[in-house]
């Protein structure tokens, strides 16, 4: 039985952090709403299954992983979910609880760059709250961006078995992770990304080996691979950049 990915179809979000793991272990996987929706796909269905009443143990929002009977919500519990089952948390209790730790690190730096763009509201357009996102984003690029990429150098310099990779010697889910937090930067501010990764280039280079794994070279170069755009969470918007 395929994974199910629920996610929205249009955009990278946090869905792309599943994406990339599945990918690059070339699981057999089913991204349900970009399936037509005479196949069951579409927004509306996604919507239908977050809504189903029947479910005692309910998603809150995308992504959601279906396998089986299990239904998991919440990126990094996906990630813990599926990490194991395609060879992507490293060796041991202990590998994993460290892999988990720097994905949730990872969520922390997704939803602040998220609130550049929506420092008010979620649910209120970016044209509404521009002047307070011009001043979250000035704070996320002089003060977070740099806090966090640091402190990722730090970790990839700390790895006793090297630092290529964030855990041990092999590629994890938090290698890819830190791959997409690194291209979603890159995106929306690429004149602040570059300053900072030029101060870290352990983190530079995992986000070139990364991007040169055969599997992962390959789904992006797919249809499967959405373009960022403005609806998703790294959007490009050049008042927020500098
Ligand atoms: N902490 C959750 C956040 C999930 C989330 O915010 N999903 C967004 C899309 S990336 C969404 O559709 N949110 C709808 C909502 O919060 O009402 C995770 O990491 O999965």
């Amino acid at each position: 039985m395929p994974y199910q990915l629920h996610y929205w179809p249009t955009i990278q979000g946090r869905g792309e952090f599943v994406r990339l793991a599945l990918e690059a272990a070339g699981a057999d996987y089913v991204d349900v709403a970009r399936l037509p929706e005479a196949e069951g796909g579409g927004e509306s269905a996604l919507g239908e299954r977050l809504g189903d009443l029947n479910s005692a143990r309910p998603a809150f929002a995308p992504p959601f992983l279906v396998d089986g009977d299990i239904v998991v919500g919440q990126t990094a519990a996906i990630l813990l979910y599926l990490g194991p089952r395609l060879g992507l948390s490293g060796v041991g209790e202990s590998d994993g609880l460290w892999t988990h730790q720097l994905q949730l690190t990872i969520a922390d730096a997704v939803a602040e760059a998220h609130d550049t763009h929506h420092p008010i509201s979620v649910g209120a357009y970016y044209e509404d709250q521009r002047d307070a996102a011009v001043l979250r984003a000035r704070a996320f690029r002089d003060e977070r961006i740099p806090k966090f990429l640091d402190w990722f150098e730090r970790v990839l310099q700390c790895n006793p078995a090297g630092s290529l990779h964030l855990v041990g010697d092999t590629l994890t889910y938090a290698d890819l992770s830190l791959f997409q937090l690194v291209d979603g930067l890159r995106y929306a501010f690429p004149k602040a990304t570059a300053r900072a990764l030029a101060a870290t280039p352990a983190v530079e280079k995992l986000h070139v080996n990364v991007r040169r794994r055969q599997s992962v070279q390959a789904y992006l170069q797919s249809p499967r691979r959405i373009a960022f755009n403005e609806d998703g969470i790294f959007r490009r918007y050049a008042e927020l950049d500098g």
